[in-house]
């Protein structure tokens, strides 16, 4: 009855109608979702979509984020985990200090999942990478290795002489099993080449991402938010996002990320709201109609947020991560660890159903259901 007579009077009912009917909304109508502040009426819009695709369930997985190296061969405007080599804070690990990472993660924690990624190192030979997927698949070989970004596959195409074909299908015989969503920022020829004018282009992100999934290999997406971009530049980004998804349905997951300003040469700049965050994650559900999970990675939103997020149209809270570095050199204050109790703890207080999943999304089941505790 109230949203009834909410929505009589509301500029956006047309939109509703088609978000309710599941009718794909165009740029524009993103545009007005935008620029509106009814974040009653984005949320409502947004768990309609959300409750469709994933009804109650919300997923987590059991991860440790490993970042190889921060030593890398260009500068982005918004990063403060880079250095160059030798420079002090500079880090690269050996094989075996990664593959220990792994094994103790693994004997501990009972992770599923690695996630991987690193600089643009200007040395590495190609058969470094070869061989530190091949050296974890003997280490931990149950583990699913999500390693590169569309960024790095493309620099090792440049660097080594290669097609994207080439180096994905070689990582893949090593043992790469999928690929995280870094990278993307904002394809918008008007703000990547005044945020990361040294790094691969949108086409060659997309393209990278293109070449993957018709290798089998499932992706994510990323979207950095909150600093030089304006919205009209979001909407491009989801477009091409959604046009891709259309073309080749190996995008699993929607991950927008809020901008951290510290110790970045755009520190001049204040983290977005908690009205930003809410609203883009919210209007990535509505207008990613044919991606199946938004997620809302508690590391950038902090806890609190990616909690109430999951009444925006959010359906996964990354992992529980451990030793999380490209956000807290950036000035992130969330802890690098959440516990499974912890992430199991926050989705139930939500209201939502915890569903442990592997990094295809196939549920598990937990060893044990853990007491809550209040
Ligand atoms: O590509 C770097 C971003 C990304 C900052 O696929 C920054 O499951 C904000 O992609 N402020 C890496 N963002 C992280 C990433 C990711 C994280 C979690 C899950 C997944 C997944 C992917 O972080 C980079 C860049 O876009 N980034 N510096 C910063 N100061
Ligand atoms: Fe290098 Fe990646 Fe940082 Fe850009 S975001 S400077 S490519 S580590």
């Amino acid at each position: 009855m109230v949203l009834k007579r909410l929505l009589n009077q509301s500029p956006l009912k047309d939109i509703y109608q088609k978000v309710e009917q599941g009718t794909r909304i165009t740029d524009t109508e993103a545009l007005r979702l935008y620029q509106t502040n009814d974040l009653y009426l984005l949320g409502v819009m947004a768990n309609m979509v959300r409750e469709k695709k994933n009804g109650n369930d919300t997923y987590y997985n059991i991860n440790r984020h490993i970042d190889y190296t921060n030593v890398c061969a260009t500068t982005c405007k918004f990063c403060a985990f880079s250095r160059f080599e030798g420079e002090e804070g500079a880090f690269e690990f050996t094989h075996q200090q990664i593959a220990q990472k792994a094994k103790e993660a693994f004997e501990r924690e009972h992770i599923t999942e690695l996630h991987i990624v690193g600089g643009l190192h200007p040395t590495y030979e190609f058969e470094w990478y070869e061989q530190m997927l091949r050296l974890l698949k003997q280490t931990v070989p149950s583990v699913h290795l999500k390693c590169f970004t569309g960024v790095e596959i493309n620099f090792f195409a440049d660097k080594y002489n290669m097609s994207h074909e080439e180096v994905l299908t070689r990582l893949k015989a090593a043992g790469l099993d999928s690929m995280p969503g870094g990278g993307a920022e904002i394809f918008h020829p008007e703000v990547r080449e005044r945020i990361c004018p040294g790094k691969a282009t949108a086409d060659q992100w997309l393209q990278v991402h293109r070449t993957a999934h018709k290798l089998g290999l499932k992706t994510n997406a990323t979207m950095l938010y909150g600093h030089i971009e304006k919205y009209e530049h979001r909407v491009d980004h989801m477009r091409r996002l959604r046009e891709l998804q259309d073309e080749t349905g190996g995008f699993q997951t929607f991950i927008p990320l809020a901008f951290h300003p510290d110790h970045t040469a755009m520190d001049h700049f204040a983290r977005p709201s908690g009205m930003e965050d809410l609203k883009t994650l919210a209007i990535a559900r509505i207008y990613l109609d044919n991606f199946p999970h938004i997620k809302a990675y508690w590391i950038m939103l902090g806890v609190r947020l990616a909690q109430l997020s999951l009444a925006y149209g959010v359906d996964d809270i990354d992992g529980t991560v451990i030793e999380e570095k490209i956000y807290h050199m950036a000035g992130a204050d969330t802890p690098e660890i959440m516990t499974v109790q912890d992430l199991r703890r926050l989705i139930r207080e939500a209201g939502r159903q915890p569903v442990e999943r592997d990094t295809l999304y196939k549920e598990l089941k937990p060893v044990q259901e853990p007491a809550l505790s209040k």
